[in-house]
Order: structure tokens, then C-alpha cells, then sequence
């Protein structure tokens, strides 16, 4: 029998196909073992509460938290506790959106003391799905370009929650509208990888991945 309630989701978002988040899963498994084999990040695992010894760290395993299903969280209703969640849940893209296939665009990996993630370009059609206020929510006073904080979450450090992923994202970000590009480290593999501070490691892909995905609220 169904019951006559509408319910809000825990979260709104893009969700990969298995294909897809094989692929680039692998992806990140490459660029972490590539990046802590280099000389460079030896010299700065200070950063992530290592020693620095000859032995390289372990990056996979120090990113114990690892999502189920990888996705971009669009909007994160809490079933409907979260401001302004019954607003996005009643927004014309966000219905008629609903199982709907989208092609994401990755343009960069992202490694920080707390979290790893990719980076996400929206285009036109997936704006009408990012909230207005994605980025104000965190940084209010800051004056982000809108979308800056969409990521898919890879993995997390003992002890950070998921949602520190789109946190540290912005902090790139926030150097990047500063003008600070980070130090060149050269390439590594597909991409040129770039060091801020504080631990933040930034490849920016050669060529940017697309990845499908599907549209959808997750109730958990
Ligand atoms: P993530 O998008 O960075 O991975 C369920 O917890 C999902 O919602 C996770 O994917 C998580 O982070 C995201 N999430 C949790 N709390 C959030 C919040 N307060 N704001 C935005 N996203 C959040």
C-alpha cells in the first residue's frame, strides 16, 4: 500500500554509472600512488601528521572513508530539515530532472590533509540543478563564482565527514580567485600538478574526463 506522504530525500545528486565510477576510481588509485611516490610530497607529508621517512605513505589506505556510491551532491535536504530543501525540492529542473542521464565534466583531482575528490565543471543544463547558494552556505563572505564547490567525494580521513570534501575544494578555490596558482610540481601523469599550501595538491587534468551519471535524490 502506499502511503500518502511525499518524502524529501537525504540528499540530491549526480550518481555514476557503475562504469563510470570504475573508471574513475581507477583514476584516483593511479594519481594517489603516482603522488605519494614523488620526491616533492615525501618532502611535505609533515602536512598529513606523517614522519618523513624513506617509506612511502600509504595514501589509498590513509583515505579510509570511501563512499558507497560515488556522486556529486546537488543539494543536501536532510529529509527535509535542511533550509531551504523543500524550495529545491519543488524547483521545475529538479522534477522534471528526475532519473535523467547527465555527462559531468572532471577537470581536476584534488588532495588534501583531510579529503580527496574530483573536481566537477557544471555546464548550462546542470546549473539549473546547483543551488544559489551552494557556495554562500559555506563562504558567505566570499564572492565565488557559482558551481566552484561541485565535487564527487573519493575518500576521507579517519574522523572528516563527507561533506569537508566541497569545503576543501573551495579553499583551492579561494587561493585560485586570489591569483595564487600554487607552486608548479610538473606533470604527473595525465595532468600538471600544482602545490598550495597546507597540503593542498591539485592536479589539473591534460584531458578533462566525462563521466555519466544520473540525476536523482538519495533517500538512504
Ligand atoms: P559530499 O557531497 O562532499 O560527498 C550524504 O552525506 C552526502 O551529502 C555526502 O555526499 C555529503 O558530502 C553530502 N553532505 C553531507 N552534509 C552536507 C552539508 N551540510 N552540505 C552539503 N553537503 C553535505
Amino acid at each position: 500500500a502506499t502511503l500518502d506522504t511525499e518524502l524529501i530525500p537525504l540528499y540530491y545528486g549526480w550518481f555514476l554509472s557503475r562504469k563510470s565510477a570504475d573508471l574513475l576510481w581507477k583514476t584516483k588509485l593511479t594519481f594517489l600512488e603516482r603522488l605519494a611516490s614523488l620526491k616533492a610530497f615525501r618532502k611535505r607529508v609533515k602536512d598529513f601528521g606523517m614522519e618523513e621517512t624513506k617509506r612511502k605513505m600509504n595514501l589509498p589506505d590513509y583515505f579510509s572513508y570511501r563512499p558507497n556510491v560515488l556522486h556529486c551532491t546537488t543539494k543536501f535536504t536532510d529529509y527535509g530539515k535542511a533550509p531551504g530543501s523543500e524550495h529545491y525540492t519543488k524547483l521545475e529542473a529538479v522534477k522534471t530532472s528526475n532519473g535523467k542521464a547527465f555527462s559531468l565534466t572532471i577537470t581536476a583531482l584534488f588532495v588534501t590533509p583531510r579529503t580527496t575528490g574530483a573536481r566537477i565543471q557544471l555546464g548550462e543544463q546542470e546549473l539549473l540543478l546547483w543551488p544559489t547558494d551552494a557556495e554562500k552556505e559555506v563562504l558567505p563572505l566570499e564572492n565565488l563564482p557559482r558551481g566552484s564547490r561541485a565535487h564527487i567525494t573519493l575518500g576521507c580521513a579517519q574522523g572528516v565527514e563527507n561533506k569537508q570534501t566541497g569545503l576543501d575544494l573551495l579553499e583551492f578555490v579561494k587561493f585560485q580567485q586570489a591569483g595564487t596558482e600554487g607552486e608548479d610540481m610538473g606533470e604527473l601523469g595525465d595532468g600538471m600538478l600544482r602545490y598550495f599550501d597546507k597540503g593542498l595538491w591539485m592536479l589539473t587534468l591534460s584531458k578533462k574526463i566525462e563521466v555519466k551519471a544520473i540525476f536523482s535524490g538519495y533517500y538512504g
